[in-house]
């Protein structure tokens, strides 16, 4: 792999990045001694394979009359990805996931970093591409840490964190996102208890690097989160690319539409009602005309979080916030919501093998009353259709509880029940 390719392509699209007062950015060994703590470890989990598993599950219903299969298919997906790494389940247990996308430099962290009490940043800011690893911020006792590629967690401090962004590709030219699968920052200035905050890279920062991977970090991140926080620019067209990545999260995520950067749009920012201007409703209708389920639009600036008077931007989104943590999710919940989802499919198939027994007797009974001895051909060539349909289902039933009971003992693994 070649670092300085990547580096150069970058900076050649992005300009210098600069911070002068960070040691892991200034110092080449700092630099290193951090890519040296963070790629340590044996690997802890592997668990590619159930994704595959859960494939099965649904390629075997082929057959069979499956409710809301997509949706169902997606939810599994997104309960599954949050056992799938220890770290990873152990921070979000209890806890409603809302992930936070958008484009490049849409104003993602510097939004979360307003959330906070406290007026100190949190995550790394640029007016260059900025975050390179998915981010959970939650409240708790000040902790970082972060959980690389081999599922083993590692301690970091606040500069460290400030450090792992695209400015560390720029000044030491090694990518250090490649090594670490997320962060999760407990900090005692979230005014929220019971949410985790997602911080995504923008998935469209410009250059498609091989080796930063920012779409397919974001898209696997935002892929398992319960809701969904879309930044779009106030002064930004909504755009295809942008209807097509939200639609790949999955079918029917619930997304906040939050139109970030207001103090750069006079129309929305002197408005009496910014929620209602035109420009604030016409990019809420760019969403919804393309089939995005947005539930709830909040114009906002990180400049000044008490606009709009008397509405403030902030607390509309803490309301929201406070709203979600009650759907909180814990481990238990996770596995009872696999258990439904798997009950939901099985009674499918019990449904579509009892309709077709049901249409085999009354076959069976029309043979019996056949006054014309012509349609009894007919009725038997009818009769082994519907014998061979419903071998078919239950062949592929054999299929379906096999794969089952692969993703259950997974399940059962990694929850220690
Ligand atoms: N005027 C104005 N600038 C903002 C606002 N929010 C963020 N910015 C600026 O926009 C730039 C990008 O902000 P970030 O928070 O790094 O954006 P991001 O979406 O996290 O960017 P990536 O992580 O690179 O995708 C920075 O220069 C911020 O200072 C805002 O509300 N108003
Ligand atoms: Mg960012």
């Amino acid at each position: 792999m070649n670092f300085t390719t990547d580096f150069d392509e970058f900076e050649a699209a992005h300009g210098a990045l600069e911070d002068d007062s960070n040691q892991y950015l200034t110092n080449v060994d700092k630099g290193l001694s951090l890519v040296a703590d963070v790629v340590s470890g044996e690997k802890v989990s592997q668990s590619t394979a159930i994704d595959d598993t859960i494939d099965l599950i649904f390629s075997s219903c082929g057959h069979v009359k499956v409710t809301d299969e997509a949706e169902l298919s997606a939810r599994l997906k997104r309960l599954a990805e949050r056992l799938k790494t220890p770290m990873r389940y152990k921070v979000l247990n209890g806890k409603t996931v809302i992930g936070v996308g958008g484009t490049f430099s849409a104003g993602k962290s510097s939004f979360l970093n307003s959330l906070l009490d406290d007026k100190t940043a949190l995550l790394p800011v640029d007016q260059n591409a900025s975050t390179s690893v998915a981010t959970y911020i939650m409240k708790g006792r000040s902790d970082i840490a972060a959980c690389n590629i081999f599922g083993r967690e590692v301690k970091l401090n606040s500069d460290a964190l400030q450090a792992i962004s695209h400015g560390f590709l720029r000044k030491h030219g090694l990518n250090l996102a490649q090594y670490l699968d997320f962060i999760a920052v407990q900090s005692s200035s979230l005014p929220v208890d019971g949410v985790a905050l997602l911080d995504t890279p923008g998935y469209d920062n410009g250059l498609d690097l091989k080796n930063l991977g920012d779409r397919a970090r974001s898209q696997r991140a935002l892929k398992s989160v319960d809701s969904l926080i879309w930044l779009h620019p106030a002064m930004k067209a909504v755009e295809k690319p942008h209807i097509d990545f939200i639609k790949s999260l999955g079918e029917g995520l619930e997304v906040i539409l939050v139109v970030s950067k207001c103090d750069e749009q006079p129309e929305i920012y002197r408005a009496s009602d910014p929620a209602r201007s035109h420009i604030v409703q016409s990019i809420r209708s760019g969403f919804v005309d393309k089939g995005i389920n947005i539930c709830g639009v909040i114009p906002y600036t990180t400049q000044d979080t008490d606009w709009p008077r008397g509405k403030s931007c902030k607390r509309q989104v803490i309301e929201f916030l406070n709203k979600s943590s009650r759907a909180k999710k814990t481990v238990t919940d996770i596995k009872s919501e696999i258990d439904s989802a798997i009950a939901s499919l099985r009674s499918d198939f019990y449904s579509s093998l009892n309709e077709l027994e049901r249409q085999s007797n009354k076959l069976a009974s029309d043979f019996d009353k056949a006054a014309n001895p012509l349609d009894i051909p007919s009725v038997i060539r009818l009769y082994g259709v519907l014998g061979s349909q419903s071998a078919n289902i239950k062949y592929d039933r054999e299929i379906f509880e096999n794969a089952v009971a692969k993703l259950t003992r997974w399940v059962k693994e990694r929850l220690g029940d």
